[in-house]
């Protein structure tokens, strides 16, 4: 049967009335991405296995922008993992999680009332609970961007999930999480080195972490030490996504999209940022051309100079602000 690209439309939950890409076929829409490896969004009803039921319905209009409409969570889905390929396209050349053109797949409705979301590479597929009394699914973009991630860190550097490397490997996420909301430009969800903003995970309306600093989570370090690898994975990303901040915005008091930063080094030397595109390159070659699965701190900043040499040359800004940032972690300098 014919099966036509579509442009809906999404009433989210975190990101307003945005527009979807599904699929006609006949008398019904489906949330099928045919303009990005046929990335489809299905609803678990509260099951957790298989794929549960593809969303589909008659109308081309997804959700209500809450969750007493089921296919809201399927809107936010599917529009972060449009996002999210969208990001790695632009912005990097990458077509899809492996580079190979397929999409993954998106799963809603995870179990009851489950706080958390997952990238699950057996699979090839990101899952999403629907959050403390079901009334706060794991779905906005910064979430979407930091499980697709993780897709994209295990076909490239694959980092081990413990240590050092696991902290990367979270950190990663939480960069490039980061990356696909600015590359959004969303009015509804801005910008930010916050993860987790909107989905009030703590249920005090506090963001799920901190990237100027990381320690405001309670839990996070802001700098390297030797026993750093010993956190939990999502404790010892804190100095790496710090590092980002560092070198995107710099030390000090900034403002940006409304929110106020103020982040320091652990020396005490001021640090003047390169600007976040540049950033996000250099990491995006350290993780898929130096990185392996063993890189620690010392060697996730060697695979950064060496990603920022071959970019912009030993002699650029970007060189010098990669050491500077990492020196303000308390690694190398
Ligand atoms: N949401 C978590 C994460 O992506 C799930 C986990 O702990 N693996 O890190
Ligand atoms: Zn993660
Ligand atoms: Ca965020």
């Amino acid at each position: 049967r014919y099966q036509a690209v579509k442009t809906g439309i999404g009433n989210t939950q975190y990101s307003g009335q945005v527009s979807l890409t599904t699929t006609q076929s006949g008398s019904n829409y489906t949330l099928t991405d045919g303009a990005r490896g046929g990335h489809k969004t299905y609803n678990l009803n509260h099951g957790t296995s298989g794929t549960g039921t593809l969303f589909s319905q008659t109308s081309d209009t997804w959700g209500n922008g809450t969750t007493s409409n089921a296919a809201t969570a399927g809107a936010d889905a599917h529009y972060g993992a449009a996002t999210t390929w969208d990001f790695y396209k632009n912005t990097f050349g990458r077509s899809g999680i492996r580079n190979d053109g397929v999409a993954a797949y998106s799963r809603v409705h995870y179990g009851n009332a489950y706080v958390n979301a997952f990238w699950d590479d057996s699979c090839f597929c990101m899952t999403y609970g629907d959050g403390s009394a079901n009334a706060d699914p794991l779905t906005s973009l910064d979430v979407a961007g930091h499980e697709m991630s993780h897709g994209v860190t295990a076909a490239t550097a694959n980092l081990n999930y413990t240590g050092e490397s696991g902290g990367l490997n979270e950190a990663t996420s939480d960069i490039f999480g980061t990356g696909v909301e600015f590359y959004a430009n969303n009015s509804t969800d801005v910008g930010d080195y916050l993860i987790g903003e909107k989905i009030d995970i703590n249920g005090d309306g506090t963001p799920l972490r901190y990237m100027d600093k990381p320690s405001k989570d309670g839990g996070s370090a802001d700098s390297w030490y030797s026993g750093v690898g010993n956190l939990d994975v999502h404790y010892s990303s804190g100095p790496a996504n710090h590092m980002f901040y560092l070198l995107s915005e710099g030390s000090g008091t900034k403002v940006i999209n409304g929110v106020t930063y103020n982040s320091t080094t652990s020396d005490g030397v001021a640090v003047t940022g390169i600007g976040r595109a540049a950033a996000l390159q250099i990491w995006y070659k350290a993780l898929t051309t130096y990185m392996t699965s063993t890189t620690n701190y010392a060697g996730a900043r060697t695979a950064a100079l060496n990603a920022a040499a071959a970019l912009y040359g030993t002699n650029s800004t970007q060189y010098a602000g990669v050491g500077n940032a990492f020196a303000g972690i308390n690694v190398g300098g």
